[in-house]
């Protein structure tokens, strides 16, 4: 059954950004996929008058998840460069919600929930279901969906075709997907309506 979106349902694009997609600094293989999927669940989130919010990696230069600084990884979306523009064909809508991630040097942060008040914004809406799709599996959606879980009378939803890993590891992003459906987020591959 094609998946009806309502006014009750939001859409959470996990950071659909340059540098987690072909060609950018921290490439996911296939990254770029997820765009034409996102785009359909957009176009049903909006003839549903559901909500759409897009996350985004926004770090300074300096930020402690960098080799440099000791971190995991090489210099990825630094705030206003093009690494860290969305992908240019996701097609956000114009009254999507920006939410900037791990913004501060000296925290790391994979969760959109983790800056700023996402969980209030969902709350204040009436938001029942979270669907969830984005980029890396086994980093900030795992854990967006993670915190998701957490929030009474939110079900999250996982758009698995919608999903790609980094797989620093091979099958971390197997095991990503244990850990949300563990944790209560349903891994759906319906398509939107
Ligand atoms: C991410 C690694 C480092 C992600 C962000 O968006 O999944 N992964 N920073
Ligand atoms: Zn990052």
């Amino acid at each position: 059954m094609p998946i009806k979106l309502t006014p009750s349902d939001a859409l959470l694009l996990v950071d659909v950004q340059n540098d987690f997609c072909p060609g950018g600094a921290l490439a996911v293989a296939d990254g770029d996929a997820v765009v034409p999927v996102l785009n359909a669940w957009i176009e049903s989130a909006r003839q549903g008058g559901a909500k759409v919010f897009a996350s985004r990696d926004w770090h300074p230069p300096d930020h402690v998840s960098f080799a440099e600084r000791g971190g995991l990884w090489p210099p990825h979306c630094v705030q206003n460069t093009p690494g860290a523009a969305f992908h240019v064909d996701l097609e956000l809508p114009e009254d999507a919600v920006v939410v900037s991630k791990a913004d501060q040097a000296d925290h790391e942060a994979y969760s959109a929930f983790d800056s700023g008040d996402l969980a209030e914004q969902l709350g204040a809406a009436g938001i029942r279901r979270l669907w969830v799709g984005g980029l890396a599996t086994d980093y900030c959606v795992k854990a967006s969906a993670l915190d998701g879980t957490q929030i009474p009378g939110l079900d999250v939803h996982v758009i698995i075709n919608a999903i790609r890993a980094v797989d620093v590891s091979p099958g971390d992003g197997e095991a990503a997907l244990d850990a949300m459906r563990e944790a209560g987020a349903i891994l759906e591959d319906a398509a939107p309506a």
